[in-house]
């Protein structure tokens, strides 16, 4: 292990975000555990390391900006996703031009364009690192720090002699392996969740695996599934019970209830450990029935979120989702028998969609009842199966794709008028708003949601989240 003077200090940084339209994602503060592993990585092996989170705190660009040079780090990694890296680029430039010594890395979510087109069109930033970051970061900080090569630091993007390098990715780390979260490091800062969740606060982020197994074509997760084992969550919950006394978890990985047995061994540890857990979790429709929802129910789980994408079975066929209508309306009614609320996640613009199709959801979930819904226009990942599909069709030019995620606007894109897919984007944005306005807006639905509420705390934050998907409805819509 290499080692680091007291004056080697890295800073990383969560940059301030937009919200989305429709999208209750950006509402609240969620702790980033992606910046908390890698600062217990770091810290692990004596790197001297601090957190800045400008989202939970608040901070303008200008502020972020501020704290950069008042903390004066040798590398300060930003952790991103596709709709904050303009943000994150404008703070760079800035930095570079009063700070140029201080070198500059981004990672997260936002590495999802092309190395040429990322190391040239962000010239100001010294280095990307795409995937997974907690071995590359550290490989990074030592040949920085040692002046050696940066070949061998996995994933990475830089420039040299003028010309954009990159590096393969490092094979997948052993998840049980890493040190727990630096959670500590974090702010004193209101972390929450975002509308339906938040029903038992404080409450604390969890992951408990990394990657997933399927292959949606919207999506570009790493196919690698790595599971954490049942002891290695119970420290994870412990750690965020400690750290942020929480009282409710929201489990993050796209596929929680992947592999019964894990699953039960999972349930079994919370239910023995943290009794009067609140739990919440995300899945696929082919994972739930209703021996697994009964399990988790008893173990504290009170919502699933599901991606049901669609009433079609062509438009789940055209998504390569790998799930059919029908086990849609069995997992939610599972959920349903088991006492756990279900959050619909719904999607427009795929491939083939027309206003049968989206009838056909519409139809779905009168029928299926789920205790919430979130419906979004199609935004196929960067690096997506369907987005290098149409990349060859000549419809969505690698350009343009850039253009529009970085500027967060369609003007002047080939997207202003139509979708990724070639559907008039007034038709999407029709679809979206209908939806929102036709599931919520029913006498119906509101008397059971109101006396479903198991408090005032709950009714007062799903009032929240409705008043801001209500203004999003009223604000002209931006694509
Ligand atoms: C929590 C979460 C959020 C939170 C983030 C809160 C926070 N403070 O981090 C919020 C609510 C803001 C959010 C928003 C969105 N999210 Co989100 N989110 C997640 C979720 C569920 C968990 C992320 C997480 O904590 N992972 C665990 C940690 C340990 O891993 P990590 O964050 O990936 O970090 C690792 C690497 O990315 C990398 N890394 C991260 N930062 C940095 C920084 C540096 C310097 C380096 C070197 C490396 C590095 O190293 C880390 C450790 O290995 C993931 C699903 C998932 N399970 O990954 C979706 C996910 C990341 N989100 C996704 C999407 C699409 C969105 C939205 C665009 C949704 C939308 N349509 O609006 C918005 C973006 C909003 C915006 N304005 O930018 C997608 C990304 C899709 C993709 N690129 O393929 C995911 C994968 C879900 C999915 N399957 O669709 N999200
Ligand atoms: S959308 Fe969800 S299930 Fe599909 S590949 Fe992505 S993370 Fe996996």
């Amino acid at each position: 292990m290499q080692g680091f003077s007291k004056e080697y200090k890295v800073l990383l940084i969560s940059p301030p975000l937009s919200r989305i339209r429709f999208n209750l994602s950006g509402i609240m503060p969620m702790q980033p555990l992606g910046m908390a592993s890698l600062a217990a990585y770091l810290r692990e092996r004596n790197v001297q390391v601090s957190l800045l989170d400008s989202v939970a705190l608040r901070h303008t660009a200008d502020q972020t900006l501020h704290e950069i040079l008042r903390r004066n780090p040798k590398v300060v990694g930003f952790s991103t996703t596709i709709f904050n890296i303009a943000h994150t680029h404008a703070i760079i430039r800035q930095l570079k031009t009063i700070r140029p010594e201080i070198h500059t890395v981004i990672g997260g979510y936002g590495v999802v364009f092309p190395p040429e087109m990322l190391g040239n069109r962000l010239a100001e930033v010294d280095f990307f690192i795409k995937g997974e970051g907690e071995r590359a970061l550290y490989e990074l900080v030592c040949a920085l720090q040692s002046g050696g090569p940066f070949s061998s630091v996995p994933g990475l993007i830089w420039r040299e002699n003028g010309q954009v390098r990159h590096n393969p990715p490092g094979k997948p780390l052993d998840p049980d392996s890493l040190p727990l979260p630096a959670l500590d490091l974090l702010p004193k800062a209101p972390y929450a969740m975002h509308p339906p969740f938040n029903v038992k606060p404080p409450l604390c982020l969890v992951e408990t695996a990394r990657g997933c197994g399927w292959h949606c074509n919207f999506c570009s997760l790493s196919r690698d599934l790595r599971q954490k084992s049942p002891g290695r969550v119970a420290e994870e919950i412990a750690w965020a019970k400690r750290v942020f006394q929480a009282r409710e978890v929201h489990f993050v990985d796209p596929t929680f209830t992947a592999g019964r047995k894990r699953l039960y061994a999972l349930t079994e540890m919370i239910s023995r450990e943290f009794p009067g857990l609140a739990w919440s979790c995300k899945s696929r429709v082919d994972l739930i029935d209703y021996e697994t929802a009964h399990q988790m129910a008893k173990a504290g789980c009170y919502m699933v979120s599901l991606g049901i994408e669609s009433g079609s079975q062509r438009m789940l066929n055209s998504m390569n989702k790998a799930t059919t209508v029908e086990q849609s309306v069995k997992a939610v009614h599972a959920l349903k028998k088991a006492g756990i609320r279900s959050l619909a996640y719904i999607m427009f613009g795929a491939p083939g969609e027309t206003d049968q199709t989206v009838r056909e959801t519409m139809e779905l979930l009168k029928r299926i009842k789920p205790d919430y819904a979130l419906f979004a226009g199609l935004m196929p990942d960067p690096l997506s199966a369907l987005l290098n599909q149409k990349n060859r069709e000549g419809v969505a030019s690698q350009d343009d794709v850039f253009n529009l995620y970085y500027n967060n606007d369609a003007s002047g894109t080939p997207f202003e008028n139509q979708s990724f897919t070639g559907i008039p984007m007034e038709d999407v944005n029709r679809w979206v708003k209908n939806a929102y306005l036709s599931f919520y807006l029913n006498p119906h639905y509101m008397a059971a949601r109101l006396f479903s509420s198991k408090s005032l705390r709950e009714i007062r934050n799903l009032a929240y989240g409705a008043a801001m998907l209500a203004k999003d409805a009223i604000i002209p819509m931006r694509p």
